[in-house]
């Protein structure tokens, strides 16, 4: 693909604008970085890149010119469906992803991970994994580290481990994972999406290039991805209930995981198995440190990707012993006087909720609100009826909340964190957890759901 002298247009200036701009710029084409927020938000970006001798464009002016571009490339976070971008596409402009341009340039195989939970576990797994096993591993994508700074990297890995949310596999063409891992679609993003079975086809669509030499992982008890199952190109293995077509399985059996592959999906890397004479991959789980159920799904979902990728069960194993968890995922803050204050504030949608409540045997004091993603809070009645002893409610989506779960728990408005906690804390007993586990955005009141798990940590960390 030839870029030298193509005029381009970068839209967003985030972490994956810039990282592309200087891509671009590396290759001679002449870039144009634009983002819809005014110079003072990207004072550091734009230093950066005027260093370059990049051209920037900000404000309300930032979608000029890009009729007359050779190719459009976005940021995730950036619509594809903007009417600037369908214009330009009218006009015969490309419009692509920044994972569909670093693509192009990588030969190294991919491992790509999507599913509206679990993926940045299952990718910062499945990159140990690999690592344990003595392999060179590129691990980006949604996690942080965009693919298209590893392009031009001296740093050669076996193997890239890539999660890729749908805004990124909604600009993707030719975008050919060698593994394709899809773990769940349940309501997230309505607010970008149609409905549901727009945001599930945008998922579907990581299998889109795969061919029966390419690996897909998928959920199969999984009502979207059963649904959409003739759009799954790759050799199907798969967790949960069997897949039509189904070449390989994976099981909880008490503390083991038991995978069986098909042999032959593997020619040439057959020997590197440790396969028991029944033809079974046997992992003890036990000495796991991931909460709840559905982290069997994740740990059999890395390990099935790891074992495609040709990794050992000794290297397995030993990443799933030392792995302890990601930071605001059903993260352990804090006990005080018998109560443990647990952080889940990357759960910004309301099945993430869901899991976590069922993760507990105790009751539970949670903690949810921000702005609303679009959702049925009222899917939560079981749980919620189950394990909650009482609910705080904040932020934008609070009154939402409230409607439309007040009959099942008792419900309190908090104005801020340190109210939240401050009210939880009155509230809870002996042997309850605290649990923040918003089902929303964070951005109401902080820039992050990190910033918003942070501030939680430290309004725990203060009590006394
Ligand atoms: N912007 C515009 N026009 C628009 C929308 C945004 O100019 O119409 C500008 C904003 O003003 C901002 C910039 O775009 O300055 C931000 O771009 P971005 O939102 O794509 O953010 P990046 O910093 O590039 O981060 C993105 C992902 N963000 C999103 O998908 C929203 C990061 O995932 C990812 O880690 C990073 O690329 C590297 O791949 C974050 C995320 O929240 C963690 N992902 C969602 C999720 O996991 O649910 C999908």
């Amino acid at each position: 693909m030839e870029l030298y002298r193509k005029k381009i247009h970068v839209i967003g200036l985030g972490v994956t604008g810039l990282a592309t701009a200087k891509f671009l710029n590396r290759r001679g084409a002449i870039v144009t970085a634009s983002d819809m927020a005014s110079a003072d938000r990207l004072e550091q970006p734009v230093a950066e890149l005027k260093r370059l001798g990049i051209e920037t464009v900000l404000g309300s002016r930032y979608t000029e010119g890009c009729d007359t571009a050779d190719m459009i490339v976005l940021s995730p976070g950036v619509p594809h469906t903007s009417d600037f971008l369908v214009r330009a596409q009218r006009q015969g402009v490309e419009v692509l992803g920044e994972i569909e341009l670093a693509s192009r340039f990588v030969t190294t195989p991919i491992i790509a991970i999507t599913g509206t939970n679990g993926k940045t576990t299952v990718t910062s797994l499945l990159g140990d994994m690999l690592k344990s096993c003595g392999m060179n591993v590129f691990v980006g994508g949604n996690i942080g580290d965009p693919l298209i700074g590893h392009v031009d990297s001296d740093n050669h890995a076996d193997w890239i481990v890539l999660e890729v949310s749908s805004f990124q596999l909604d600009t993707i063409s030719m975008f050919h994972p060698a593994v394709g891992v899809l773990l769940n679609i349940t309501e997230d993003h309505l607010d970008r999406y149609a409905d549901m079975s727009a945001y599930a086809a945008s998922k579907l669509s990581i299998f889109q290039n795969q061919t029966d030499r390419d690996i897909a992982i998928v959920n199969g008890s999984d009502f979207w991805i059963r649904q959409f199952s003739d759009r799954i190109g790759g050799r199907c293995w798969g967790f949960g209930n069997l897949m039509p077509h189904q070449k390989g399985s994976a099981e909880i059996a008490g503390s083991e995981l038991q995978i069986k592959l098909d042999a032959d999906a593997f020619p040439d890397r057959s020997s590197n198995f440790e396969i028991s004479e029944d033809s079974v991959f046997r992992i003890d789980i036990s000495r796991s440190r991931l909460y709840g159920k559905h982290n069997f799904d994740n740990i059999s979902a890395a390990a099935m990707a790891a074992l495609a990728a040709g990794a050992s069960v000794k290297g397995i194993q030993s990443a799933i012993n030392n792995f302890k968890g990601l930071a605001h995922r059903i993260e352990f803050v804090r006990e005080l006087h018998g109560v443990t204050y647990v952080d889940d504030s990357k759960a910004t949608n309301i099945n993430a909720v869901y899991r976590a409540l069922e993760c507990f045997d105790q009751p539970v004091v949670l903690i949810m609100g921000g702005i609303d993603k679009g959702g049925d809070y009222r899917i939560l009645k079981p749980v919620i009826q189950h394990h909650v002893r009482r609910l705080i409610v904040m932020g934008a989506a609070a009154g939402l909340i409230t409607s439309a779960l007040k009959n099942w728990a008792p419900t309190q408005r908090a104005a801020s964190m340190t109210d939240a906690v401050t009210m939880a804390q009155r509230v809870a007993v002996d042997g309850d957890v605290v649990l923040l586990s918003p089902a929303c955005s964070s951005f109401d009141m902080f820039t992050s759901y990190a910033h918003r798990g942070n501030v939680y940590q430290d309004e725990v960390n203060r009590l006394q």
